[in-house]
């Protein structure tokens, strides 16, 4: 027989009966849970997710399973990554008080988080390919990037209270040890579980037989393992944000780790980027220019507010042991170059990053709906071609694209050329 707590996936036959007395979900929910419906809707690569539907409201139970969902069970991953989940959202909600769902209630032996209901958001990788805009969408995800990065590392932390937490996540192995892999590596040779659209093989091969674009990745790799100079989200694309038209949240932080500063920034670019460059195969001739305008006002808007927050944050809660104003201010000298050069050093990576994620999302296992979606293979691998070459462009001038609007430039060159 099972121990009374030993975990057990869930199913919405059993949740009601299950759950029953947890009262976090009864005061939110109802008491009875004959009166619940539930529902399994989670469409992600890992893990179960329920809405669970009330008389007096609805909340949603997260479940990791034990395996890789995507791939089956021939994938064991541990369960301890809810473990982490819930700290990080913790850790989020401080930083960026309502960005993230608020959390109910977790139970470790379970590996299960019941958390807020976002209604009525969607997930917003569907927003973009549908053509749907949401208001200041740029301005909360700058925003957050900058709020996490800084308040996650010792320019503002305590040096104690960061390390113990560096102690604390580095416990979480295998989840990075899928993006090392899948994000890092599997792009630039032939792994196993790659797949890649038909026709693209000229422009994968001119990739994966470029040793110095290996190198590059490699570097940027070591500082992804290495580097744990604050917390980041870990796996911040358009399927772990959910917006409405003006109310934007961020979701699923369980690849939390300590990492690079621009990680979560260079995540997200790429997943705007990719958004943008699929969109010929998702709009009608008349509102495409528009709505990929749209886009990159997106990337344009969140790569300035990142900037602007992190100099807010810099001026009024550098409290940490990095930079401090006894060195600066407190000797009649300034520090904005210090914050100017440090923002350039961490756009560059980001820059880096976002180029690798761009290739991964083409060849690796884990591919995207905006490109996924796309019927007419012929057009597919047109697209994925401006996506891999753009890609590889910014992990080549990571360190010398001067601004967001070379950037943006880049961009629009692209999505113009004909690359394959
Ligand atoms: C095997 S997991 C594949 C991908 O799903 C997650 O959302 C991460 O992006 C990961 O790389
Ligand atoms: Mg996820």
């Amino acid at each position: 027989m099972d121990k009374p707590d030993q975990y057990r996936a869930l199913t919405p036959e059993e949740l009601g009966a299950r759950l029953a007395a947890v009262p976090a979900i009864a005061e939110r929910v109802g008491a009875d849970p004959a009166n619940w419906k539930v529902q399994e809707v989670g469409d992600g690569n890992l893990n179960l997710v329920f809405i669970v539907e009330g008389p007096q409201g609805t909340v949603i139970v997260k479940q990791a399973l034990p395996y890789v969902r995507l791939v089956g069970d021939s994938w064991p991953l541990p369960l301890y990554r809810a473990y982490y989940e819930n700290h990080a959202l913790v850790r989020q909600a401080e930083r960026d008080p309502g960005a993230v769902p608020e959390i109910y209630h977790f139970d470790e032996a379970q590996a299960l988080i019941v958390m807020e209901f976002l209604a009525p958001h969607k997930i917003l990788r569907r927003k973009l390919i549908d053509g749907e805009t949401v208001d200041g969408l740029g301005a909360f995800l700058g925003r957050f990037c900058a709020r996490t990065a800084f308040r996650g590392s010792e320019l503002s932390m305590k040096s104690a209270d960061k390390k113990q937490d560096v102690g604390l996540f580095s416990g979480n192995v295998e989840i990075p040890a899928i993006t090392e892999a899948l994000v890092f590596t599997d792009p630039y040779f032939g792994a196993e579980m790659n797949h890649h659209t038909e026709g693209l093989d000229p422009v994968v091969e001119q990739l994966r037989s470029d040793a110095q674009l290996k190198a590059r990745v490699q570097r940027l790799l070591m500082k992804f393992a290495s580097n744990t100079e604050t917390m980041v989200h870990g796996d911040l694309h358009s399927g772990s944000i959910m917006s409405t038209d003006s109310d934007s949240r961020v979701i699923d932080p369980e690849f939390v780790q300590y990492g690079p500063m621009g990680f979560d920034l260079g995540m997200l670019t790429a997943n705007f980027l990719m958004a943008y460059f699929s969109q010929p195969a998702h709009r009608s001739a008349d509102e495409l220019e528009s709505y990929q305008d749209w886009i990159l006002a997106v990337v344009e808007e969140t790569l300035a507010e990142f900037d602007a927050e992190f100099r807010r944050l810099w001026d009024t809660e550098r409290t940490g042991m990095l930079y401090p104003a006894s060195l600066f201010e407190d000797q009649g000298h300034a520090s904005h170059e210090a914050c100017a050069a440090l923002l350039a050093e961490i756009r560059a990576e980001a820059l880096g990053f976002c180029g690798i994620e761009m290739h991964r999302r083409t060849l690796s296992l884990a591919h995207n709906a905006d490109f996924e979606d796309i019927e007419d293979t012929g057009l597919k691998r047109r697209l994925e071609a401006r996506n891999l070459a753009m890609g590889a462009d910014l992990i080549r001038t990571a360190e010398t694209l001067g601004n967001t609007k070379e950037l943006l430039d880049l961009a629009r060159l692209y999505n113009a050329k004909d690359v394959l």
